[in-house]
């Protein structure tokens, strides 16, 4: 079983490159973002409330998104792996992974953490922002607070998995193909 963590800050790539790693490996794609906005799209309570912290570009509360992955990992028991994209986020987020993994005997088997200029994410997220209608991607104020709250409650991860033997920085800089080639490299060799 392949567990990947896809790990980077806003606009590093992370939900760009899934797609390709879901396709090489066959691995299901959990983005944590991607639960919130379709709970917000559906109108439910859970999705109002995570909208108020997304929309200012806060983290939506550990709690919630742990749910969110533990309804998703008991739905598919007989996955041959997983990406999580965007989860965790925080310590408590991945300890809980850890936490729901070790119940099946199928521990994350790599991080890959994609390292990307400061500068080039805020123009990513301003051009997605563009098209996309999503309210964190065209205020460049939440931007740089989404990159903050990254720095100061997400970036610790690194140390975290790296003590584990487990943390693989890439390039996520250059052309999407470029990179995809590079993931596919370093998770042929988990
Ligand atoms: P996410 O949906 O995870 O948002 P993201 O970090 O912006 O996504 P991603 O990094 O995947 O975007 P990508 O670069 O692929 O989270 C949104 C919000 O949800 C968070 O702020 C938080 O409030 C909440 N949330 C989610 N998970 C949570 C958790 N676990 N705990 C608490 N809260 C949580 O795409 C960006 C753009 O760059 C795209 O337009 C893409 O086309 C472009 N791009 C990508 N690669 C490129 C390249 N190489 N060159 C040029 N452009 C590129």
């Amino acid at each position: 079983m392949l567990n990947l963590v896809l790990f980077g800050p806003p606009g590093a790539g992370k939900g760009t490159q899934a797609e390709f790693l879901i396709n090489s490996f066959g691995l299901i794609h959990l983005s944590t973002g991607d639960l919130l906005r379709s709970e917000i799209a559906a109108g439910t309570e859970l999705g109002l409330k995570a909208k108020a912290n997304m929309d200012k570009g806060e983290l939506v509360p550990d709690e919630v998104v742990i749910g969110m992955i533990k309804s998703k990992l008991d739905a598919n028991q007989n996955a041959k792996g997983f990406i999580f994209d965007g989860f965790p986020r925080t310590v408590d987020q991945a300890k809980a992974l850890d936490n729901l993994l070790n119940e099946n005997k199928t521990p994350v088997s790599g991080m890959l953490s994609l390292e990307v200029e400061k500068q080039e994410l805020i123009d990513r997220l301003l051009e997605r922002g563009k098209i996309s209608g999503r309210a964190d991607d065209q205020d460049q104020s939440v931007i740089e607070n989404r990159i903050n709250v990254y720095n100061k409650k997400t970036l610790p991860l690194i140390e975290y998995y790296k003590k584990q033997g487990k943390h693989f920085g890439i390039n996520g800089m250059g052309s999407i193909s470029d990179i995809a080639g590079r993931l596919k490299e370093v998770a042929e060799n988990i």
